[in-house]
């Protein structure tokens, strides 16, 4: 059993998304996350009810803990402490940061700082607001229009060296982001990223993300 990975060392955010994942696969896929590298894992199943999610993520957990990676459930902070995830991601139109800590419960004593609170933030002004709430990281974009949140416009590049420069938390860029534009992101500032359908749909999941993970340690060391 790996000692659970900081948040603050966290550079590749992974997703388990249900819209690229067939159920069946969950433990597979989640086995390639975390051979590949990924620092964290997001549980994310639009559509499926709370009955479904807690199967889903009582599936995968035991092999999270195991990696010492944080296993956050999207939109769920209620679901945390029976799940023993270690925390949730909340969207702009979902509970406040501080909401849904109460909801995911406190961390048992002596435990690492969890459960953790994460936040999508979709502007400069998001992200200021979400550090005020107290949330323990950022997902910052879409930075490029993506069929993984459709409808949802894209921010550009533009904000992301400014957010860097005023959130003291960690940010996560996401949003269209994959192996091919993943220096274009860094070029423009970005340290730490969320890849989805980039990784989800590659034919060597592992591959791909350990390709992402060693752009982004270069980068750390540069
Ligand atoms: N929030 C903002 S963009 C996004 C979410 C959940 C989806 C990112 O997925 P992809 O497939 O990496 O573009
Ligand atoms: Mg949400």
């Amino acid at each position: 059993m790996e000692q659970m990975k900081a948040i603050s060392d966290a550079l590749l955010y992974g997703i388990l998304d249900l819209g690229y994942v067939d159920p069946e696969r969950l433990e597979q896929v989640t086995e390639r996350l975390l051979v590949g590298g990924v620092d964290v894992i997001q549980l994310r199943a639009k559509g499926f009810d709370e009955e479904d999610i807690e199967g889903f993520a009582r599936r995968v957990i035991a092999l999270c803990e195991e990696a010492g990676v944080p296993l956050i459930l999207n939109d769920h902070p209620e679901l945390v402490p029976s799940m023993g995830a270690h925390g949730a991601h909340v969207g702009q139109d979902d509970f406040t940061v501080a909401d849904a800590r109460w909801r995911a419960g406190r961390a048992l004593a002596g435990e690492v700082p969890l459960p953790l609170i994460g936040k999508s933030t979709h502007s400069l002004a998001q992200a200021l607001e979400a550090v005020e709430q107290g949330a323990d990281y950022i997902g910052f974009g879409p930075l490029f229009a993506t069929p993984t949140k459709p409808g949802r416009p894209a921010i550009g590049l533009e904000e992301i060296a400014e957010v860097h420069r005023l959130v003291n938390l960690p940010v996560f860029c996401i949003g269209g982001i994959k192996r091919e534009n993943l220096e274009l992101v860094l070029n423009a500032g970005a340290r730490r990223v969320v890849v989805v359908s980039g990784i989800l749909q590659a034919a060597d999941i592992a591959g791909y993300c350990r390709d992402v993970k060693t752009e982004l340690l270069a980068r750390q060391r540069a």
